[in-house]
């Protein structure tokens, strides 16, 4: 039996809208841990990591909060690492996705103790990579990609202990519709592969996700790092940052089914729900179906493999 821990991360530092702090707790409510458990997965809800408080300061050198975001992502990191040396699907409900830092440096610590590879999908309306140079808002939500590969300040860049703690070339960012002029030529620079909303409408779901998911074998730990912002906001408006043009709700399933069928996934967050701009929890029950289908939900057995 598949083992799956729930670590919830209750805090909105990282960004400069209120809210994301609630998301773990609107995704009990609308039956996360039962539906995992109905499919067959023995689930521990952890329950809250405790942190600093939100100080609701403006930028100080380029970030908000900064001491603040390092404490909980240092939480973050010890808890998903925790999970990930038990053999455990830590799944990070967030709070706000400066903490897929914390999330992602545990992981890629992980994969180097035991040998294997790392394969990222960013899910997110946004590339997150962000420098404190480049940051039109000081927000270090829209930095995590950035810290990740080694750019951002020490604090944040060797939480796993590696800097960089992982490499550009790991990752693979889907749905993006929204990146600032300087972060752009950042992301072109590194190289990052991203298959962005213009590239999903030209050749679909489908080929996407066979691109993005490409190469993985039986040595690769798949993390998915899924920004409910990803989502179009008509169908998930419970997020602070709404982008029009994101995937619907057909789109959004076949990428969460698709990543399900390699049966490689090791790790997940769910970042940036913020029930304080929901509808009736709505976002939420949302958040929830998709992550079924993370874990193998489909309405039927198939017969036959649907042509290419
Ligand atoms: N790129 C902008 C906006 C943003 C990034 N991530 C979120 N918002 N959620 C920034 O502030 O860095
Ligand atoms: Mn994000
Ligand atoms: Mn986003």
């Amino acid at each position: 039996m598949r083992a799956v821990s729930l670590i919830g991360a209750p805090t909105d530092v990282g960004a400069s809208d209120r809210g994301a702090s609630m998301g773990p707790e609107a995704m009990r409510v609308a039956g996360l841990h039962q539906a995992l458990a109905q499919r067959g997965l023995d689930v521990v809800d952890r329950g809250n990591l405790a942190g600093p408080a939100n100080p609701w300061q403006t930028p100080s050198s380029g970030y908000r909060h900064l001491r603040e975001v390092v404490e909980w992502n240092q939480r973050v990191h010890d808890a998903m690492y925790a999970e990930l040396r038990h053999e455990r699907l830590p799944i990070l409900l967030g709070g706000d996705h400066s903490l897929g830092i914390g999330s992602i440096s545990a992981v890629a610590r992980h994969c180097r103790d035991t040998g294997r590879s790392l394969r990222i999908l960013w899910l997110d309306a946004h590339a997150d990579f962000n420098t404190s140079e480049l940051s039109p808002s000081g927000n270090i939500h829209g930095m995590p990609v950035a810290c990740l590969c080694g750019f951002g300040p020490s604090e944040l860049t060797r939480i796993g202990g590696a800097v960089p703690a992982i490499q550009p070339q790991w990752i693979r960012q889907i749905g993006i519709r929204s990146v600032d002029a300087g972060e752009k030529r950042f992301v072109h620079e590194q190289g990052l592969e991203v298959f962005d909303m213009r590239f999903i409408d030209e050749v679909g779901v489908r080929q996407t996700m066979e691109m993005a998911l490409e190469g993985l074998d039986d040595r690769t730990h798949l993390h998915v790092s899924f920004d409910v912002d990803f989502l179009d906001p008509e169908i998930a408006p419970g997020v602070g940052t709404t982008i029009p043009g994101g995937p619907t709700y057909r789109e959004a399933q076949l990428c969460m089914e698709m990543i399900a069928d390699t049966g490689r996934m090791g790790s997940l967050d769910v970042m940036e729900l913020n029930p304080a701009l929901d509808v009736r929890n709505r976002t939420a029950v949302l958040a929830v179906d998709l992550i079924e289908s993370l874990f193998g939900k489909s309405t039927l057995m198939r017969k036959h493999a649907p042509p290419r």
